[in-house]
């Protein structure tokens, strides 16, 4: 147990723990965010059940971790907060997050983390993925890790050009890929306070190896996403209303499983822009 009172249950070897023994309010001590900001860096991912928050309470616990902001270019935003985007499936609708992703690799500023909520389930599935990409990157055998230690990868909106091109034709997606913007990203990274190396491709973003050509960088690119694929990278969590997941987005990439329409699934989400404690890390450095 910590100081703080939470206590941290790891759910698997890989990544993710369930957190007991405190209640979640919008706002706690500056030693209580500390030992949930510790934790983070540890699990990666924090599951805390039977957590009621508002969206003003969800986005002011957001901000202890550092400025709120990063929009999302296609959700809408709550009425009660504009920091958080409502994101609901139903009937027919197309849901675009059943793909390994980390959030908004296509800015060249990602978001350091996302808290999301759960606001209505469906009566069975809907279950969110989480993969560890330092666990990945553990994996790759030496000399692919060799080979990738200089790559860099271009990121974009991924299948967001399909909802764009339906709204808007071809101007829909320039638009929208001008919106979104574009980013190129190191494909093994390091993250900037634990320092450990993972991979930073995923199947929903990375788009094109610098360098190589189309067909081969296409072929590595589908060798690296079989990987993350390994269910020993993973935690799976079944959502109950009120079920709240807070991830890093650096070394991590979510999947959400699309098993559960034409019911309605609901959720609440609040993206930390960037870290303030590794922001002050790195100044002190
Ligand atoms: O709905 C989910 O479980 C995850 C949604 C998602 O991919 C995201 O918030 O980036």
């Amino acid at each position: 147990m910590s100081t703080s009172g939470f206590v941290f249950d790891r759910l698997t070897p890989a990544i993710g723990a369930e957190v007991s023994g405190a209640q979640l309010t919008g706002s706690r001590s500056a030693e209580d965010v500390e030992a949930l900001y510790r934790a983070l860096l540890d699990h990666q991912v924090l599951i805390f059940r039977d957590t009621a928050l508002s969206p003003k309470a969800m986005a002011a616990f957001g901000s202890m971790f550092g400025p709120l902001g990063a929009r999302h270019h296609r959700y809408v935003t709550h009425p009660d907060s504009d920091d958080v985007v409502i994101i609901k499936w139903e009937g027919d609708d197309l849901p675009d997050a059943a793909e390994w992703h980390s959030d908004m690799t296509y800015r060249e500023n990602p978001p350091f983390s996302s808290i999301l909520k759960a606001v209505e389930v469906p009566p069975a599935g809907g279950d969110t993925l989480w993969a560890s990409m330092y666990s990945v990157y553990d994996a790759l055998p030496k000399g692919l890790r060799a080979d990738l230690a200089e790559l860099e990868a271009v990121h974009d909106m991924g299948a967001f050009r399909t909802p764009a091109y339906r709204e808007g034709g071809n101007l829909g997606i320039q638009e929208a890929m001008l919106g979104a913007g574009s980013a190129v990203h190191p494909i093994v990274a390091h993250h900037p306070v634990t320092g450990r190396p993972y991979l930073n491709v995923s199947e929903s973003f990375t788009r094109f190896i610098i360098g190589l050509s189309a067909p081969e960088g296409g072929r590595l690119l589908t060798e690296l996403f079989d990987i993350i694929n390994r269910p020993e990278h993973h935690v799976r969590v079944r959502w109950k209303p009120n079920t709240i997941a807070m991830w890093d987005n650096r070394a991590t990439q979510h999947y959400a499983v699309v098993d559960y329409l034409p019911h309605r699934r609901v959720m609440h989400r609040v993206a930390v822009s960037s870290d303030s404690r590794a922001e002050l890390k790195v100044g002190a450095t």
